[in-house]
């Protein structure tokens, strides 16, 4: 029976352990520095997206930590004992404090982080401001339409038998509520105020993603899924469907425009008539 450890010289761990090291553990810290410049978050715009970020970059700190020093240990582990013959490793049957610390120690760090997850979680899903601007947005393939619920504040009344190519949302043309209706193709929003988005799909699955606002909602046929959030800064800004929906998918996008409360209530007041 041959010895494996014969065909492997000390030469050979050295450069396994260096380019672990070399690749792993430095490649892939600095391959994140490199790509935070290119193809990272674009910038925040909602009150709660701050907060993600927040999450995103602690988690990111406390993971890139545990995975260099992990890599590095690896590296250094290969570089040093590899086709050592004669060496016989040091091993304890038990280990009270090594166990214990291997166990607690990333214990406290995913209890830490995902508590943080959680506060942060609430604090997004927590209950619609009674002020918040209420708009619904439909997704069908391929595009995004809204409705606003127009002078007297109130949705007109769907329901799935009213759907048909020309009236995607269902609406029953018999309600009132629904006559002043505004259906629009961009989503206007208000700088600073609550909005709550009540999203709605007439086909597939599709997703209501709003980047700059670290929005990210499933669209649902057959039920209203809904997200509030609060714009911070004035601008333009994407909609994208982000699932997966047909062939049109990569077409699926639209636009959101935050401005004064003013300005959309006068944009608003010319797409009634
Ligand atoms: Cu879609």
């Amino acid at each position: 029976m041959s010895n494996l450890s014969e065909h492997y010289s000390p030469a050979t761990g050295r450069r396994l352990g260096l380019l672990i090291i070399i690749m792993v553990a430095i490649g892939g810290v600095l391959t994140t520095f490199w790509a935070k410049t290119r193809w990272w978050f674009p910038p925040v715009a909602s009150r709660h997206g701050a907060d993600v970020d927040q999450l995103i970059t602690t988690t990111f700190i406390v993971t890139g930590f545990v995975f260099f020093f992990v890599n590095l240990a690896l590296g250094i582990f290969v570089w040093r004992f590899a086709a050592a013959r004669e060496e016989r490793a040091i091993f304890w049957p038990d280990s009270r404090t090594l166990e214990l610390s291997y166990t607690l120690v990333p214990t406290a760090i995913l209890i830490t982080l995902i508590s943080m997850g959680a506060v942060t979680w609430a604090r997004v899903h927590s209950p619609v401001p009674r002020n918040a601007l209420r708009v619904e947005a439909l997704g069908q393939q391929f595009a995004w339409t809204f409705r606003y619920a127009g002078p007297d504040g109130a949705f007109g009344r769907t329901a799935p038998r009213f759907v048909s190519r020309q009236n995607p949302r269902g609406m029953d043309q018999s309600d009132a509520a629904g006559r002043d209706d505004i259906i629009v193709s961009e989503l206007r929003l208000p700088v600073n105020e609550p909005v709550v988005v009540l999203i709605r799909s007439s086909d597939v699955i599709h997703s209501f993603f709003l980047p700059n606002f670290r929005v990210k909602q499933d669209a649902v046929p057959g039920m209203t899924t809904q997200f509030w959030f609060t714009p911070t800064r004035r601008g333009n800004f994407e909609l994208a469907c982000a699932e997966l929906c047909g062939v049109g998918h990569y077409i699926m996008r639209g636009r959101v425009v935050v401005d004064t409360k003013a300005a959309v209530d006068a944009w608003l007041a010319d797409q009634s008539h």
